[in-house]
């Protein structure tokens, strides 16, 4: 394992000709259940090395065509309260460049809001993949809680698109019933072919400005054991691909950022690995949507021999 962290072991790239920034957030303030996404992002970062170049379902090498860097650690600072951290996490996300891929790997859920509050100000829509609704207003305490991020995320003015739900309060369907901003598909609804096909229809259709929250804990526990609240029931590795299909189709997608949280490392590793070749995924899709695929050969994997 290296001590920095990089992606597939390229050089970063100066971070105002990146195509692709991702921001590893070990933040880990608010768990309730199972310790350890603080350990996330570099367990992460560190399986990267193990995936290959090559994307085999876009049928391309991303980082032949594009540049990434991998930010410092934002790191976290128990002297502050936690509304001074995330106010600290968002004034630093705004200093960065807008125009690129933004990934902001946790940690805890609870960061969500605060990348979204700088990379989308404007109201749009977050698709929002996870085990929990999120909806709490306050949680042991806290409003910056993992159990509440949809809650700011509504305060800031956005639609919710969330699926992969399966455990939700009382209180949180009121809220989704009375609230025509939330659309809901349920993990146990979108089992049905018909109401899949209408999800990823809706994925497909989105407009204006979109940001991609993926809790890990939306896959089935069998995919992904290592995650804080983890639930039966969730996602395919599949159903994930085709989710992302859906969305990065859409030629015209103004996806504002994206966040992957909630991982806890575990000793098979098998999370990590799911994690790391998601996030490879993702790079790749927007890529090809962008059309990285027809530029000059000039990205990072072109600076390192990797025959
Ligand atoms: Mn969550």
């Amino acid at each position: 394992m290296s001590d920095t962290s990089q992606f597939l072991a390229m050089p970063d790239a100066a971070i105002d000709e990146a195509d692709i920034l991702l921001l590893p957030i070990p933040l880990e303030r608010t768990v309730s259940f199972k310790p350890g996404t603080a350990e996330a992002p570099k367990a992460i970062l560190d399986t990267t090395e193990q995936l290959e170049f090559y994307e085999e379902d876009a049928g391309w090498s991303p980082f032949k065509h594009m540049k990434l860097t991998v930010l410092t650690d934002f790191t976290d600072d128990r002297s502050l309260s936690d509304a001074e951290f995330h106010a600290k996490l968002t004034e630093y996300v705004a200093s960065l460049p807008k125009e690129n891929l933004f990934i902001g790997l946790g940690g805890e859920h609870s960061l969500t809001p605060s990348l979204v509050e700088t990379r989308m100000p404007k109201p749009g829509t977050v698709l929002f993949l996870d085990a929990h609704a999120d909806m709490r207003t306050s949680y042991e305490g806290s409003k910056y809680s993992h159990a509440c991020p949809v809650t700011r995320l509504l305060g800031q003015g956005h639609k919710i698109v969330m699926a992969g739900i399966r455990s939700i309060y009382e209180s949180e369907v009121k809220v989704i019933e009375k609230n025509p901003n939330i659309s809901l598909f349920l993990d146990w609804d979108l089992r049905g072919k018909g109401q899949w096909e209408s999800f990823l229809q809706r994925v497909n259709s989105l407009e204006g400005p979109v940001y991609l929250s993926i809790d890990m804990d939306v896959f089935n526990p069998a995919t992904v054991p290592g995650v804080g609240t983890p639930q039966p029931g969730g996602f395919s590795w599949y159903q994930m691909i085709e989710v992302l299909e859906s969305l990065f189709s859409r030629k015209e997608i103004d996806l504002r950022g994206v966040d992957m949280v909630e991982i806890v490392p575990e000793p098979s590793r098998v999370s990590e690995m799911t994690a790391a070749k998601l996030l490879l995924k993702i790079i790749s899709f927007w890529g090809c949507a962008k059309g990285y695929n027809l530029k000059p050969e000039a990205g990072s994997q072109t600076q390192i021999d990797y025959e």
